[in-house]
């Protein structure tokens, strides 16, 4: 697997960069946080540039990867259609072509008179980077069957940070309820025929900021998990501290939720679900609970990996209360094992909201991710109805 966990950890590299690059350019910042773009009024294509900063990072992870793993080209999916069509029906597929030169060419017919703000996302795009060569003593020699895996790719995760661009205050836990910190992007790959998370690299490419240099400093985290072997970047899950745990939430979950884990837990709030995922598995919180419809599989399916490796997992809210009804019981670890989200539908079919490939918007129906089992345990039972 380390051929494969190298390649998607290069690809995110690439990624986080373009991300940064569209945040420090001055002609592409300004046409990120534009309220209404001038793209808009005379382009013959445009909604928005934030779409094309997502469109073309999904893209470059697509390219990437289907042109290293040609198996798997045709089952990468993400949040984004690259697909943009005009009112009278003109259709430009953004994709990323053999050559800087030619993607700029493309990018300029989307980007109406934007020559500069083309150029650099071109050169973005198609940057050199160095191979990555993995330093780590954990077990890598497991053969992952690729023709049997899909991906999963959030390009960015908590947009709205993302445009805002606030540094956020760091939190005496170590949080920040907003910020670009909370940017994530993430990229999952899964097992098609099963629907479970495999291999998941998750990217905060605005982690840390440094003053000394006036840039960001971004934090990767990996984890497997397949045919037995589970292997992460991190520390396995330590037993739970003494005192009270704490439980991340959106600012938009429910009073009910609210009330009930407070009894147990410290609520803690942020934004972006990958942040909340990922300070999850950091070992941060104890859990984040989601009890609406707002997270999508290509939210989830990164950091389910890594989480299952470190010994935990996400489970979907809905199923779980679910469950919990049928029996007086806590949940054992039989019953979380077939409550963990599945990154392919009943059937083994895929669908993603704006690409409608098989039948279009499909939201979870709300999540809970933990770090260990007597975590979620404890959270569930609070939220028994
Ligand atoms: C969003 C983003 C939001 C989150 C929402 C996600 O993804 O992570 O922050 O809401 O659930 O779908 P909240 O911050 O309340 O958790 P995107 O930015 O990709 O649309
Ligand atoms: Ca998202
Ligand atoms: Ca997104």
């Amino acid at each position: 697997a380390s051929a494969l966990l190298e390649l998607m950890l290069k690809v995110a590299e690439k990624a986080s960069l373009i991300a940064k690059i569209i945040r420090k350019e001055k002609p592409l910042v300004d046409l990120l946080i534009e309220e209404k773009s001038g793209l808009e009024k005379n382009s013959r294509f445009f909604q928005d540039f934030k779409t094309l900063a997502d469109v073309l990072i999904q893209e470059t992870v697509r390219h990437y990867i289907s042109q290293q793993v040609p198996e798997m080209g045709s089952s990468i999916y993400g949040e984004e259609s690259n697909k943009f069509t005009n009112v009278v029906g003109d259709t430009v597929v953004v994709e990323i072509c053999d050559t800087c030169d030619q993607t700029q060419e493309l990018l300029k017919t989307v980007l109406n008179g934007h020559d500069e703000a083309a150029r650099l996302l071109a050169e973005a795009v198609h940057c050199h980077l160095n191979n990555i060569c993995l330093t780590t003593d954990a077990d890598l020699s497991v053969d992952i069957d690729t023709s049997d895996c899909g991906i999963w790719i959030d390009p960015i995760d908590s947009t709205g940070q993302y445009i805002k661009g606030k540094k956020g205050k760091l939190s005496e836990c170590g949080l920040v309820e907003d910020g670009l910190q909370c940017v994530a992007i993430l990229i999952g790959l899964f097992q098609k025929s099963t629907g479970k998370p495999i291999l998941g690299v998750a990217v905060q490419p605005f982690a840390e900021f440094h003053k000394e240099t006036n840039s960001w400093k971004s934090i990767t985290i990996w984890g497997i998990c397949y045919n037995g072997v589970k292997t992460t970047s991190l520390q396995a899950a330590e037993p739970s501290a003494q005192g009270r745990g704490k439980v991340l939430l959106s600012s938009s979950e429910s009073e009910h939720v609210k009330t009930a884990l407070a009894t147990k837990f410290d609520l803690v709030f942020a934004s972006g679900a990958g942040y909340k995922m990922l300070a999850t598995a950091l070992g941060l919180v104890n859990a984040y609970v989601l009890s609406h419809r707002t997270v999508y599989r290509w939210d989830c399916c990164a950091v389910h990996a890594i989480l299952l490796a470190l010994g935990g997992g996400i489970v979907s809210y809905k199923h779980a209360l679910e469950a919990l009804s049928q029996s007086e019981d806590p949940l054992t670890e039989d019953h979380l094992t077939k409550l963990q989200v599945q990154y392919t539908r009943a059937g083994g079919t895929i669908s993603n909201r704006r690409a409608s490939i098989c039948g279009g918007t499909e939201s979870l129906p709300g999540i809970v991710a933990y770090r260990s089992i007597p975590d979620v345990v404890a959270v569930l039972e609070l939220l028994r109805e």
